[in-house]
């Protein structure tokens, strides 16, 4: 699937020397600076192409999106990938509801969601793959699945069976119980006569009347859900043999940690016979009115509509990174008018003539960031810059700053 056109960052002075990014990871609990490469490996959970693109999602990819970008600040290079989930239920009962063909529907679902990228200046994957273009991808993968005995049938289905990894479960943190509640609401069929296990996770469809389906060997159908990311990232990423961990940075946003990445995880480790992830990362979820923004409850604000009537997308960026990642949050027009505020105060402040210092100020922005993407205490950092420039303080360089700002935080002014 073709991307989106990337988007310049400005060099960073090397007179400004880089930490170690520090990332919560959801398999640990805890913050774990990354070590430092030449090249990281990182994928991310793309959209299910049918309601795209909504302010939660935005939150998503713009946290990964600074992850990207401090990390090529440092001069290495960051493999990227991304997916689209292009066939699924979810799309499927999208477009018989509203009378519409599916590829229709998700190709200009994944085209909005290209423009809101641009828009955002979020960079973009150097790999961005659908799920029907992967399905032999796919079926390669569950071939290795298969090779090692951890798939079986169910009828003409295929699931694979979780209990092969000792280790299944042990990322999520979440009791049996919980596994099996958060199963059902997220996809998966607890209830499904002749699994070996509640929690066996389907990796291959078989073709049901009046649905989409592809040849495979192993009868036609389509990919589960799960898999089409574990053999995209596998395919895409190519994990070096040497390294211990099969990628750098496994992410998405929090909803996904089980059972999606749960059973990716154990998936990959299968696979390659090594963790999947050196970091997984989450970002909280975005709610509006007091519950998450999602396409079930309908409760959604979509970045191309805020365009459409006059926002600015940098202030919706600014809004979006206004509070901590990792924390759930809800979306308001208090929220989105402060941004506004903010943006058009720094647009002033930095076309003046003389500026309050800036080399402590971006030295801030960056030590933020390092600290596990810390936007709330570099926004603070910058409202302090504003402030002594309002009140006259001069010998800064307004060019430094605003460069940094662009390549740390994407925001361009
Ligand atoms: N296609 C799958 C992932 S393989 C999927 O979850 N698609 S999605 O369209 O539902 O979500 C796309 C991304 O946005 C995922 O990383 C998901 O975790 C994230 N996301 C969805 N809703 C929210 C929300 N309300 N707040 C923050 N992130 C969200
Ligand atoms: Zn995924």
């Amino acid at each position: 699937m073709r991307s989106w056109p990337t988007v310049a960052i400005p060099p960073v002075d090397p007179k400004f020397s880089l930490p170690k990014l520090t990332l919560k990871d959801t398999l640990s609990g805890t913050k774990k600076a990354l070590p430092t490469k030449n090249l990281y490996r990182m994928y991310v959970c793309g959209i299910t192409p049918y309601d795209a693109t909504h302010l939660g999602h935005a939150a998503t990819y713009l946290t990964f999106d600074l992850i990207n970008r401090y990390l090529r600040a440092t001069g290495a290079e960051v493999r990227y990938v991304q997916n689209i989930t292009d066939i699924d239920d979810p799309l499927l009962e999208r477009a018989t509801r509203d009378g519409i063909n599916w590829e229709d529907l998700a190709h200009s679902q994944i085209e909005l969601f290209r423009g809101d990228m641009v828009n955002l200046h979020v960079l973009p994957p150097e790999s961005y793959i659908g799920a029907v273009e992967a399905i032999p991808l796919v079926t390669e993968a569950i071939e290795v699945l298969q090779a090692k005995n951890t798939v079986y049938p169910v009828e003409s289905d295929l699931y694979f069976s979780v209990r092969s990894d000792s280790e299944f479960g042990t990322r999520s943190h979440y009791s049996q119980v919980e596994m099996s509640e958060i199963f059902s609401e997220r996809g998966g069929d607890p209830d499904r006569v002749g699994k070996k296990d509640v929690l066996d996770c389907l990796v291959w469809l078989a073709a049901r009347p009046g649905e989409p389906s592809w040849p495979s060997p192993f009868g036609a159908g389509r990919p589960g859900w799960h898999i089409e990311c574990s053999a995209i990232a596998l395919a895409y990423l190519k994990p070096d043999p040497e390294e211990d961990f099969a990628i750098d940075i496994q992410g998405g946003g929090s909803d996904l940690i089980f059972p999606h990445h749960e059973m990716g995880a154990s998936q990959v480790a299968i696979m390659t016979g090594k963790p999947y992830a050196r970091t997984y990362v989450h970002a909280g979820m975005v709610g509006l009115d007091g519950e998450k923004m999602s396409k079930s409850k309908g409760n959604l604000i979509f970045v191309s509509n805020l365009i459409v009537t006059g926002v600015e997308p940098m202030a919706i960026r600014l809004a979006l990174l206004s509070a901590a990642y990792g924390k759930d949050r809800m979306w308001t027009d208090a929220v989105l008018e402060e941004a506004k505020a903010r943006l058009h105060r720094l647009q002033s402040a930095l076309s003046r003539n003389e500026v309050a210092p800036t080399q402590e100020c971006v030295a801030l922005i960056i030590a933020s960031l390092a600290d596990n993407l810390d936007t709330v205490r570099a926004i603070k950092a910058i409202d302090a810059w504003i402030e002594q420039t309002e009140s006259g303080l001069t010998g800064g360089s307004s060019g430094e700053l605003s460069r940094a700002i662009d390549t740390f935080l994407g925001i361009a002014i």
